[in-house]
């Protein structure tokens, strides 16, 4: 009696675990796909800097186009949403840079110089 009861365990326990890797299965292919969707929404876009205000917290950034933002290539400021980011780029680098919306204003959230 005793060992059937420990047998019926066992099979609840080995069941469990089987659900609960399908269930880790599923969820894994779930983050997977939003993973990519950041990938894709997240590219980095081409750029030169064409003037830097560490005060104002501004660049000026002759960008191609941003597929995020739908946006064709042009020259314009940007907010900058930590100011350690410009210490890493000068005027006329060359960078690669990820913008997005933030409440109405464009704000570069990563941004580094292109070797
Ligand atoms: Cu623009």
């Amino acid at each position: 009696m005793k060992s059937m009861r420990q047998l019926l365990i066992l099979v609840s326990i080995a069941s469990a675990a089987a659900f609960g890797s399908a269930f880790a299965q599923a969820t894994m292919d779930h983050s997977k796909m939003g993973g990519m969707q950041m990938v894709a929404s997240n590219e980095m876009t081409q750029g030169e800097v064409r003037k830097i205000d560490k005060d104002a917290k501004k660049i000026t950034i002759r960008h191609g186009e941003i597929k995020n933002l739908e946006m064709p290539p042009m020259t314009m400021v940007f907010q900058v949403r930590d100011p350690a980011l410009l210490e890493k780029v000068q005027t006329g680098d060359q960078v690669q840079f990820k913008a997005m919306k933030d409440s109405g204003s464009l704000v570069v959230t990563d941004l580094q110089p292109v070797k």
